[in-house]
């Protein structure tokens, strides 16, 4: 491909970047995709610690913009296994020849929009610089790994890991004392399986996190049946759902509040024995009401103290938050794991770790003598892979200045001041509060249509418009100021990265946000300047 051959770079290629350069391909785009792993897969790719599975059901949590791929692919169980999910996006770069416009092993340092040329120039540690009219992100939301500044992090003398970069190799942990420092999703779904093989495992929990059983299963041969039989419209259905999966469910249409204590025992017994994220789909008001809310965590800790033998465990283990503000956990065995006499749990909570020594970790004075450490402490949120980039808009202002107080945008798709520059489930859309894939798809569609609109108008660029972005940024405060969803510190929040500053980025309810969008586009791209 020559230098001035592309109309649109796409960064990353997971999910959202191959569905990008498939859609920019049948649109007659010229487009490259430019990815840092060695391979496609985004989030796939690159987490491959133990356990790793998607807490979406497979037969939702995959694309839906083709009836004969979702046909033809066979998901194996209730929720895929990271290799299956990585197989899968392998057969769709394949099936739709999408190799081809991609290059990996490519990091992009920088991207600057010149202005008299009205092109982004796009730095990439191959040493090429390459250009493009469009420029879409599709970095991810949960791709730049947080690893906490510990002191004396990089002295330790045995190997550490991090959930979000795992070996491809595997790991083997057998005669190993292993610390594992986190307990959010990437900690309860590998614990259980290191603790299968350690000698010792430690876990440092700095939170306690709320866990629902995933009842994993292999898939029903006759349900996936029926499901393909109807798929748009089961898809369909999910769409109209806030968190976009789960629309054939049954849904809880009354509060918490207005049942019996005994009904309502009764309803969160039968979601607990079904397993996974619908737990909270119970009543309607358990991400709106703080007593609602309570009743479904109280449910929960009834549950850990019935399933943790060791009374300070389990209350060590018992979050006192708001369920559901932080990302719930889907889990096989985690708090089980906590009777094996292989395990032991240390609280940092009031006491956070001190340091690392070379030969294990330090809290309060003690030290943890382990012989590796893996950090399942997550990622620098929404943000951090588009902060890891040099990006120069208009007048050379960086997108890093732009967000210093937290990240503004208009629709979570553009940024005033960065013209032809889209974010696939930026800061400000329903992203990661939702099914991914389905938030993923609208995002990719409403670009290119953005795109054609530009050619359509013969014009040269669109940006979001200063007022329309200072209006959606209310917007997205105003939604998230009627939830329960600040009731924590979350990542959500950016508060698992010191010094980020603390704004709400996703917006909650994909419906509400689509409509918008579908209005917006209705009244001819309002809130988008085209140029
Ligand atoms: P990613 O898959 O993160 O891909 C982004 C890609 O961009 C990465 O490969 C990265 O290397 C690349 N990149 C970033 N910066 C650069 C750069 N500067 N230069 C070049 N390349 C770059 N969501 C759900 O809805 N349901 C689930 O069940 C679910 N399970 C998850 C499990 C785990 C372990 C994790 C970590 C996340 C999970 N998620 C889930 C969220 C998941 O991230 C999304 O569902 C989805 O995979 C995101 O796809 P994406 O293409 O937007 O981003
Ligand atoms: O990361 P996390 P994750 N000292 O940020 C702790 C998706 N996902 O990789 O809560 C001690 O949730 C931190 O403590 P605290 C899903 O969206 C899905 O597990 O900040 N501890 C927390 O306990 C998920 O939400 C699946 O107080 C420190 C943990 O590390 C998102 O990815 C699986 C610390 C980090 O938890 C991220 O999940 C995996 C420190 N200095 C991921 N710093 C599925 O099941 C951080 N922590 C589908």
């Amino acid at each position: 491909m020559t230098h001035s051959a592309r109309d649109v770079i796409v960064v990353g290629a997971g999910f959202a970047g191959l569905y990008t350069v498939h859609l920019a391909r049948s649109r007659g785009l010229r487009v490259e995709a430019i990815e840092a792993g060695d391979g496609v897969g985004g989030t796939w790719f690159w987490n491959r610690y133990p356990g790793a599975r998607c807490d979406v059901p497979s037969m939702e949590y995959s694309f839906g913009f083709d009836h004969d791929l979702q046909r033809d692919w066979e998901w194996t169980e209730r929720y895929a296994t990271q290799p299956e999910i990585l197989r899968y996006l392998d057969h769709v770069a394949d099936r739709f020849d999408l190799r081809e416009n991609i290059t990996l092993s490519t990091r992009v340092e920088s991207c600057r929009y010149d202005a008299d040329t009205r092109r982004w120039e796009v730095q990439a540690s191959d040493g090429m610089v390459r250009t493009a009219r469009f420029l879409v992100m599709a970095t991810g939301c949960l791709s730049a790994a947080n690893r906490p500044d510990i002191p004396g992090r990089d002295t330790f003398a045995g190997p550490v890991y991090h959930t979000g970069a795992w070996p491809h190799q595997g790991v083997d942990f057998s005669r190993q004392r292993v610390a594992v420092i986190g307990t959010g999703s990437s900690a309860v779904q590998s614990i259980p399986l290191i603790a299968e093989h350690a000698e010792h495992l430690t876990v440092f929990q700095r939170t306690p996190a709320y866990a629902v059983p995933a009842h994993n299963q292999p898939l029903d041969p006759a349900e996936v049946a029926a499901i393909k039989a109807d798929y748009p419209n089961w898809r369909a259905g999910a769409r109209q759902t806030s968190t976009g999966f789960g629309g054939h469910l049954r849904r809880g249409l009354t509060s918490a509040l207005a049942v019996s204590d005994d009904e309502r025992a009764a309803i969160y017994e039968r979601r607990w024995d079904e397993g996974g994220l619908v737990f909270l789909g119970a009543f309607t008001d358990l991400m709106v009401d703080p007593d609602a809310n309570q009743t479904a965590a109280e449910f929960v800790r009834s549950k850990i103290a019935a399933m943790v033998d060791d009374p300070a465990t389990a209350s060590a283990l018992s979050p006192s938050t708001v369920i559901g503000c932080k990302r719930m956990c889907v889990d096989t065995d985690y708090y089980v794991t906590f009777n094996r006499d292989n395990v032991s749990l240390v609280d940092v909570s009031s006491t956070p770790i001190e340091a690392i020594s070379p030969t294990g970790v330090v809290v309060d004075g003690e030290l943890h003598e382990v012989d590796a450490i893996v950090f399942a402490t997550g990622f620098d949120a929404m943000t951090g892979a588009l902060d890891r980039i040099d990006i120069r808009g208009v007048d050379g202002a960086t997108l890093r200045d732009t967000w210093s107080a937290g990240p503004v945008s208009y629709l979570g798709l553009q940024v005033a001041g960065f013209p032809n520059l889209f974010t696939i489930t930026g800061p400000g859309s329903p992203s990661v509060l939702t099914n991914m894939v389905v938030a993923i798809e609208q995002h990719v569609e409403l670009v290119a249509d953005l795109i054609d609109e530009v050619s359509r108008r013969d014009a040269s660029s669109v940006e979001a418009v200063g007022e329309a972005q200072a209006g959606w940024v209310e917007h997205v405060n105003l939604v998230a100021s009627l939830t329960l969803f600040q009731g924590c510190s979350s990542w959500y929040l950016g508060a698992n990265v010191p010094g980020k500053p603390r704004v709400f980025m996703p917006l909650p309810g994909f419906p509400e946000y689509k409509q918008i969008c579908d209005q917006v586009v209705a009244a001819g791209y309002d809130g988008f300047r085209f140029v």
